[in-house]
């Protein structure tokens, strides 16, 4: 390993997860939030997880955005499946987005100047559909002249605030399938509600045999690459399982996104929110159900 940010990542508590992360298109880092903190973080997405409830049906205003499946719940009442971009209106989550600890494990992956294009929990209720179809996220980054270098500039992280295990429906990732590079997966239209079709990896050469469960305990984060294969089941466990994920990339390589660090020091919103994905935000920024 030559460089020197690496070296001491290397060095650092969570072990040489920058080569793995490059081996393995992946790398799995314990305990960066502790016990009290995902208490408090938990509390806040569930503070947002009640505002998804309350409106009962999808909803956007501007990049803030509330999935909201009506009926779904056991109860009969809205699922909230996701919500983008709470961070706008709830401190404690826009806290952990530019949480330094994050700018200091990117940093040996791709650099100090970093932009995000994501931010958002996923809730998985037991036992209703939260599925992900087995999908590469480099899918997603349009258009293309906006978000470039994707292999290299470009990683989500997943902060688990629950057990995240195959019990609960955890994230399944292929490991090294990232330096295959973009693959013509068949995936449907909407990732999200959409089944693991194994046939679908054999189509592209790969092998849901060779497929890792991704077991976090809470205040566990993985680091993805937008070329590594995952999906993830059903939850069949008793309680929800709540991820909450940012997703960062090397600013020069990025026309989109809130800027989340600069120098490695966070970047608070400005006055008016950034062009992420919602192609319509400038035409139809008010909030309106969707
Ligand atoms: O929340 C999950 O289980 C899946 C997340 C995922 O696949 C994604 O964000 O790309």
């Amino acid at each position: 390993m030559s460089h020197p940010a690496a070296a001491a990542a290397a060095a650092g508590p969570f072990g040489d997860y920058v080569a793995a992360y490059r081996r393995n298109g992946f790398a799995l880092l314990r305990g960066l939030f502790a016990p009290d903190e995902i208490a408090a973080i938990a509390a806040a997405a569930d503070q947002v997880r009640d505002e998804g409830r309350a409106l009962g049906r999808s909803f956007r205003h501007g990049n803030l955005f509330y999935r909201v499946a009506a009926g779904a719940e056991a109860d009969g009442g809205p699922a909230v499946q996701m919500v983008q971009w709470p961070s706008y209106h709830q401190p404690a989550l826009n806290a952990v987005r530019l949480d330094r600890r994050f700018a200091a494990i990117l940093a040996p992956l791709i650099g100090r100047d970093l932009k995000q294009i994501i931010n958002q929990i996923h809730w998985k209720t037991p036992g209703a559909a939260g599925d992900f179809a087995w999908h590469q996220d480099a899918r997603f980054r349009k258009p293309d002249h906006a978000y470039r270098n994707l292999g290299a500039a470009y990683v989500q992280t997943g902060l688990a605030l629950d057990p995240h295990d195959p019990e609960s429906g955890c994230l399944r990732f292929v490991p090294g399938s990232h330096l295959w590079g973009s693959l013509p997966l068949d995936v449907p239209d909407e990732v999200l509600g959409a089944r693991m079709r194994d046939a679908v990896l054999d189509g592209v050469g790969l092998s849901a045999a060779d497929a890792v469960d991704v077991v976090l305990e809470p205040g566990d984060v993985a680091l993805w690459s937008p070329f590594l294969v995952h999906g993830s089941g059903t939850n069949w466990a008793p309680h929800r399982r709540r991820l909450y994920i940012n997703g960062y990339v090397r600013a020069e390589d990025c026309d989109r996104g809130e800027w989340a660090f600069r120098d490695g020091r966070p970047v608070p919103f400005g006055p008016e929110p950034a062009l992420v994905h919602y192609e319509a935000l400038r035409e139809r920024g008010e909030p309106h159900f969707v």
